[in-house]
């Protein structure tokens, strides 16, 4: 009789819902990856890309990286040779120590972010970097600063969101500008439906989380401040004020109300394109409250995706619908933040002897092209060749054979592929580590179930060899996994150890739903909600924000949003055999209109251009995306794709307001057929 076991783990990817997984073992192998039945938000299901991939492309010793890899091919080209542990180790410290050792350490560029959000595997390696004085590619600079920016100016932080399961006592939930059916599954399927208030969600398109809704408000892109606004003048002119709450606990709402009176629901649908009915009713609705604003990631990644932040951030404050019950706003609960753990213990910003600013991802191109700015650069939890803009630049950048390159991940990416070094790591699967999910305040074991495939190792292990291999002898850079997870659990206070966390798998931080800000304090310099900050004219920015919409297309081009895709997490997955049959080709969506209008065919094949750059996909013509609008979502791997390139050969790398974040939903393209 072989033996079965079931060992609990979590899923530590880049997305809202940090699903438990129940893997099965026979004879200590591992034979299938499942969904754990008892975890509060997946309920005994992964997603079908991870159902896929865990099963598929992250076991398969033939598609990982098994062995450390040296470069023997131009870079890019990705012809490679194996070599050894100590070889490749002792080849990248003596590069990297004849860099420093001559004081320009900060020309040592390290560029890491969410490809895997475990707390060791996530935030260690940054112990090394920062001994080694290294400077950082900021990492929110790829996805959303300039939210979180936005959000420290009016509320002084950012990574302190609702409990979902406050949501019990909502009446109403609007969700702006986040797409769950595809970026938060399980939260999509039972979260948001089985919340007993009405839905609201603000987007332009069509998903399947806005087919949910009571009401769904269709904006232009880059609209979403005047739609704020014009949904603050309602609030105001109907009596629906918390005119308590505002005196107590905000600051500024004499200064911004003047300009209030000109945002009518009749100018915000000439400005927005949504109906001044529908601005009214959402208006109404989510002023009655309790509600909760769930302020998504897409709603920032705009050129003036800061002031959109803080316009549509204002909703709460006016209404009184935080620090109560069922009410509050959502836009990322931080793992440390909302877990009480300290994450700088785990990165060890101390370790640092001198400050070297960090670079935005949209500065990226300009400082690899730049051997005074870098000279080395070393990638792990990241795929900048299929995820960063410019993407045709940025090859040209990583191809500078002066520039030495390491990478570090599970598959051979188009970034491993400019890699004088390519180091294999471990996946989840293989190494203890602590979850916490951005959405849902829970704390959850990542538990080993199987030894590293081939010759990889985890994240936090290959730094601890280069520590050593550098000679670095600071005890810290050497910590080993279970006393960094025993000093994190610690600090939960919680009360459990690991042992007993990878028995239940997950746990909820409390018991009852946790209130957002019930006692009213707020960590802005005043205290309260700064409708006016002090701190943002401080820093440049307007005082108040702005009840602007951003300038639409001209020439007949169109606004691409490259949201995420159900069957790829960012840019992974692409590469596992079954997911690629369901995404077989690239596709783009245009509302009927428009392809009547530039004459194209659904299922043509059309070209997409701007002054970045040119690819070609198959059109699809379908009325959930609005006119002006072309919607093909993010993930291919550049050289899987026919075109040698993914949408991101079309992003220019445009700057929102705020932090030099990325502004990727403010791309601007031409469309014409392909003959
Ligand atoms: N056009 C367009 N582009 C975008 C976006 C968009 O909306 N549109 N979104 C942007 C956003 S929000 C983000 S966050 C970025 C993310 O973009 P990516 O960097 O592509 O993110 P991921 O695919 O999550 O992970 C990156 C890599 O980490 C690897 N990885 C997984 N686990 C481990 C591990 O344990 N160790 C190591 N070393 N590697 C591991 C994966 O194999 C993968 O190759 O893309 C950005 N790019
Ligand atoms: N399956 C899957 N899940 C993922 C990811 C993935 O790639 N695949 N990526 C993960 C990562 S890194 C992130 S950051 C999150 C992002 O996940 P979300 O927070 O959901 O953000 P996006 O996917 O960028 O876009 C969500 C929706 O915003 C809409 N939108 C675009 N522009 C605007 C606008 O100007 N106004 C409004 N109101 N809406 C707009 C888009 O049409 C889209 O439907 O998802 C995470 N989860
Ligand atoms: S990617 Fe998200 S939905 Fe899929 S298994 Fe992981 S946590 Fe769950
Ligand atoms: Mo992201």
């Amino acid at each position: 009789m072989s033996e079965r076991e079931i060992i609990k783990t979590t899923c530590p990817r880049d997305c809202y819902d940090s699903c438990g997984i129940a893997v099965v073992r026979r004879d200590g192998q591992v034979t299938r990856v499942l969904g754990d039945p008892d975890h509060p938000v997946s309920r005994g299901a992964l997603c079908g890309k991870c159902a896929i991939a865990y099963n598929g492309a992250w076991r398969d010793a033939d598609v990982r990286l098994t062995r450390p890899l040296k470069r023997i091919g131009k870079k890019g080209e990705g012809r490679f040779a194996p070599t050894t542990w100590d070889e490749a180790l002792a080849a990248i410290a003596e590069r990297l120590d004849g860099i420093a050792s001559r004081g320009d350490a900060e020309r040592i560029l390290t560029a890491h972010y969410t490809g895997t959000c475990s707390v060791i595997a996530n935030g260690f390696p940054m112990r090394f970097f920062n001994r080694l004085g290294a400077r950082e590619v900021e990492p929110d600079s790829i996805c959303n600063l300039a939210g979180h920016l936005a959000l420290d100016y009016v509320y002084g932080i950012s990574v302190k969101g609702i409990d979902p399961r406050t949501a019990k006592d909502s009446a109403c939930v609007l969700v702006w500008g986040a797409n769950p059916s595809a970026s938060g599954p399980h939260a999509h399927k039972y979260w948001l439906q089985e919340q007993p208030g009405k839905l609201i969600v603000v987007d332009p398109v069509r998903t399947p989380t806005a087919d949910l809704a009571d009401l769904h408000l269709r904006p232009y892109p880059g609209s979403d401040a005047a739609l704020a606004f014009a949904m603050m003048h309602v609030i105001k002119h109907e009596g629906l004020l918390d005119d308590d709450f505002i005196a107590a606990h905000t600051l500024g709402f004499d200064e911004l109300a003047p300009s209030l009176a000109a945002c009518t629901p009749e100018w915000g649908e000439a400005t927005t394109g949504v109906a001044a009915e529908d601005i009214q009713a959402a208006a109404r609705v989510y002023a009655a409250g309790p509600s909760i604003l769930w302020l998504g990631q897409a709603l920032q990644r705009q050129r003036t995706g800061g002031n959109i932040f803080r316009a549509v951030s204002l909703l709460p404050a006016l209404t009184g619908n935080i620090g109560k019950a069922g009410a509050g706003l959502y836009y990322l609960n931080g793992k440390g933040a909302t877990r009480n753990m300290d994450l700088s213990y785990v990165s060890c910003p101390s370790l640092r002897r001198s400050e070297v600013p960090s670079l935005s991802h949209m500065d990226l191109v300009e400082a690899l092209n730049d051997p005074a700015e870098a000279e080395a650069l070393i990638l792990w939890n990241i795929n900048i060749a299929a995820s960063n803009p410019r993407q045709q630049a940025l090859r040209e950048a990583l191809g500078r054979d002066d520039l030495f390159t390491v990478v570090i991940d599970l598959f051979q990416t188009d970034s491993a592929d400019y890699a004088d070094y390519v180091l294999p790591a471990a996946s989840f699967l293989e190494f203890d580590d602590l979850v916490g999910s951005y959405l849902h305040l829970t704390l959850s074991a990542q538990a080993q179930v199987m030894a590293p495939l081939g010759e990889a190792l985890p994240n936090q292990e290959i730094f601890r060899r280069l520590a050593g291999a550098m000679g670095f002898e600071e005890e810290a850079l050497f910590e080993d996994d279970q006393s960094i997870i025993d000093t994190m659990l610690a600090q939960t206070g919680l009360g459990i150890g690991f042992d007993e966390l990878k028995a239940r798998g997950t746990v909820e931080m409390t018991k009852e739903p946790q209130i957002l800000f019930e006692d009213g304090v707020f960590p802005t310099p005043s205290g309260r909600i700064e409708i006016a900050s002090a701190q943002a004219e401080a820093d440049g920015l307007p005082r108040l924000p702005q009840p602007s919409a951003e300038e639409r297309p001209a020439n007949g081009r169109l606004r691409l949003l490259s949201p995420a895709s159900p069957w790829h997490m960012n840019s992974s997955y692409d590469n596992d055999p079954r997911i690629a049959e369901r995404a077989r080709e690239t596709v783009v969506t245009l509302h009927p209109d428009d392809a009547a209008r530039l004459g194209l065919k659904a299922g043509g094949r059309v070209s997409l251009e701007n002054e970045t750059g040119r690819i070609e996909m198959m059109l699809e013509v379908a009325d959930v995306v609005p006119p002006g609008v072309a919607l093909s979502p993010k993930g291919r791997w550049p050289k899987r794709d026919g075109n040698g390139a993914n949408i991101n050969a079309l992003n220019p790398g445009e700057k929102a307001d705020m932090g030099a974040s990325t502004a990727v939903h403010g791309v601007e393209v031409a469309i014409t057929p392909v003959t």
